[in-house]
């Protein structure tokens, strides 16, 4: 059967990313849901997993990953999120900026670009892409904004400048939070900010915020990616609102592995 075959093919290893990430909980959960009894979920990095998945799309051999949307995979190759009939992934949501509390008193201008940031899918890929080839993510996101002005404007509309005030973002190395993150520090610093990026893990990025011991993050995947962190922090941080569209978690195989939902693992 093709479930014996694919879980054999692949040492019954789905391929996952940063243990603290939301998409691999979700692949936990799945795991149970589905009764995928025989399959583990390797933790990796989210850099690892591309790599391990270019590998085996060159080769043409099957393999199965925490994926997300946005992300250059797939610019890249031919890929298909696995059908998620207990809808354990979720469905289509959006990305949140989220700031500390008191941000808007302390530092108006840099709450107003983080407030009118907003782009879409495609934006985002373009830089995730960029990078992924190669370039310094400063300089891919330096370049977008040159290539980008009428986009990035209205982001800036009545933030006046300042004189080398400091602001802090957290992220994560998740590809899409290295292209926002580098993309929004760019433009804060071209208003007079000096940024500084701040790495951290899933709930220490929201622990952060909530804290206070960051300014910002533009990395909150809600309703359902980031639905636990959001429940515990939601309330200690400011939401200001959605900065991209269709973004969305699965398990994500090439067109060329032969099958379609996630049931198809079962053996
Ligand atoms: N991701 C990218 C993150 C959110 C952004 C899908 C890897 C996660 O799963 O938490």
């Amino acid at each position: 059967a093709a479930s014996g075959s694919i879980g054999e093919a692949t040492d019954y290893k789905i391929v996952g990313i940063e243990p603290g990430a939301g998409v691999m909980k979700a692949a936990q959960n799945a795991i149970d849901e589905y009764g995928l009894d025989n399959w583990t979920l390797v933790e990796s990095s989210s850099a690892a997993m591309g790599a391990e998945l270019t590998k085996a799309y060159e080769n043409k051999e099957p393999i199965i990953v925490t994926g997300w949307t946005p992300h250059w995979k797939f610019a890249k190759f031919d890929l298909k999120y696995l059908e998620d009939p207990k809808g354990v992934f979720g469905e289509e949501e959006t990305i949140h900026t989220l700031v500390r509390k008191g941000l808007q008193d302390d530092q108006p201008s840099a709450y107003t670009v983080l407030d009118q940031f907003e782009w879409t899918s495609d934006d985002m890929a373009e830089v995730m892409v960029a990078v992924e080839e190669g370039a310094n993510p400063e300089e891919a996101a330096a370049k977008w904004i040159e290539e980008n002005s009428d986009k990035v404007e209205p982001w800036k509309e009545g933030a006046g400048k300042v004189d080398g005030e400091k602001i802090s973002l957290a992220y994560v190395a998740w590809d899409s939070e290295i292209a926002s993150t580098n993309v929004v520090a760019k433009v804060l610093e071209s208003i007079g900010y000096e940024v500084e990026t701040v790495q951290l893990d899933a709930a220490p990025m929201f622990a952060a915020v909530a804290q206070g011991d960051v300014d910002g993050m533009v990395a909150a995947w809600l309703p359902f990616t980031h639905a636990d962190n959001y429940e515990e922090y939601g309330d200690q941080v400011e939401d200001l609102g959605e900065n991209l569209k269709g973004a969305k978690i699965g398990l994500v195989v090439p067109t060329y592995v032969d099958i379609d939902s996630i049931e198809d693992l079962k053996s």
